[in-house]
């Protein structure tokens, strides 16, 4: 929906606060993390501030003192924004507009943004506007939104009075139960298409988002997925037949998760992610090249359970492997080796051998392993397969 305030081309400040006995690499990893949500939805980072808590504080998200330290920064830069690494209450949001003589905007409105810009079918469409409006509803006071705009507000400020607020929010609400109906009735329609696709063995493509799911869909189905260096280049599910040595199954790929994927984003997708819960097997793929992948996976696996796809039988594929960095460490440098340090092979033995997951190291970029990729895949359709109908020899 393009109602909504969208942002672009805009100069942001970001910020996250540090918990207690959290490392600051990983802190680092988190902001870059933002950095690319804010890229992809046009955003250009000019500076970051942190700050160590046990928790947010639930006024202002940070101290008082660091409130001001915020404000004085984005005067003196001429931010547009400001960015926080969480989910603002909808009373910190309040609190922290009025404090701030810049707009503000959270991770889980970056995150709806960056899906409303790229929803290109009408159930994505849907799925998100709802989404959004649920987030907006409670938001109505301190933000701005179209609404306000519409009725010539004073941009970030909120000036709407109670009455017009109430007015926006009987809207919302309206359009909410419209959209929940809507999507009713696609659901119906996608659990028929669903039902349709007969005896074949499904397979999901699942993932942190920029692993290279639509890559390795594209590869192994010779589709033309679109697959780019955008955190959520893919929105809706694709399925595609795929037939390896006289074996035809079903690939499908998804949406891409994220550390705090907004619940109301995976509340609205639960249709989409019907794909991966009616899965026989879930190709779990992994960017191995990216220094927080093991955090990824752990993301990826408390989704899955969240969405009702924990136990599923999984295949690990390690992707990017031509991007993995190693660097060697000094003889005298007696620091805990980091995961730098740990030469591909040897992470490769250690995956493979140590998890019960069955596990293979690739670059879809390059091809490297494709071919056992394929073969390994194969075996465990098959098995599949043959534990559903024991006799029938599918070959088709
Ligand atoms: N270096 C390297 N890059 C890769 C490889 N596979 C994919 N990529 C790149 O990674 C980026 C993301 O690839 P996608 O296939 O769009 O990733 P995705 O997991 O589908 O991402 P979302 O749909 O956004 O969740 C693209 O720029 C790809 O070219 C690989 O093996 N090595
Ligand atoms: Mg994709």
């Amino acid at each position: 929906m393009s109602e909504i305030t969208t942002i672009s081309q805009q100069q942001a400040l970001l910020v996250a606060v540090v918990r207690d006995g959290q490392d600051p690499r990983q802190v680092d990893d988190y902001l870059d993390e933002l950095e690319f949500l804010a890229e992809t939805a046009g955003i250009l980072s000019v500076g970051r501030i942190t700050q160590r808590l046990g928790q947010p504080n639930p006024r202002i998200y940070v101290g008082p003192g660091k409130l001001e330290e915020i404000a004085a920064a984005a005067r003196e830069r001429q931010v547009d924004l400001v960015i926080f690494d969480d989910e603002l209450s909808p009373s910190q949001t309040r609190n922290i507009t009025r404090e701030l003589p810049v707009a503000i905007i959270d991770r889980t409105k970056l995150i709806l943004d960056i899906f409303l810009r790229r929803a290109t079918t009408a159930y994505a469409k849907t799925q998100v506007e709802l989404a959004n409006c649920q987030y907006m509803l409670p938001r109505l006071t301190g933000m701005w939104t179209h609404l306000e705009r519409q009725r010539g507000g004073t941009g970030t400020r909120g000036g709407a009075g109670e009455r017009e607020i109430e007015t926006d929010r009987r809207t919302i609400r309206n359009r909410i139960s419209l959209l929940k109906e809507e999507l009713v009735r696609i659901d119906r329609q996608m659990a028929t298409q669903r039902g349709n696709r007969g005896s074949l063995v499904r397979v999901s493509l699942v993932g942190y988002t920029n692993v290279g799911k639509s890559t390795l869909m594209n590869l192994l189905s010779k589709s033309e997925v679109l697959a780019e260096n955008k955190l959520f280049a893919t929105l809706d599910t694709t399925v595609r037949k795929v037939v390896l040595d006289n074996l035809p199954f079903l690939l499908a790929d998804t949406v891409g998760f994220i550390r705090k994927l907004p619940h109301q984003l995976v509340e609205s997708f639960k249709s989409t992610l019907d794909e991966v819960r009616e899965a026989d097997l879930l190709l779990h793929v992994v960017d191995i090249s990216h220094p927080g992948f093991e955090e990824q996976i752990a993301v990826v696996e408390q989704t899955l359970a969240e969405i009702g796809a924990g136990d599923k039988p999984v295949y690990l594929v390690f992707n990017k492997i031509d991007s993995y960095k190693f660097v060697e460490k000094e003889a005298d440098d007696l620091s805990e080796p980091t995961r730098e340090n740990i030469p591909l092979a040897e992470m490769e033995r250690s995956w493979t051998t140590r998890s019960k997951t069955p596990a293979i190291f690739i670059s879809a970029r390059q091809r490297t392993g494709i071919d056992r990729l394929r073969r390994e895949l194969y075996h465990m359709v098959r098995e599949i397969h043959e534990g559903r109908y024991p006799f029938n020899n599918f070959l088709y």
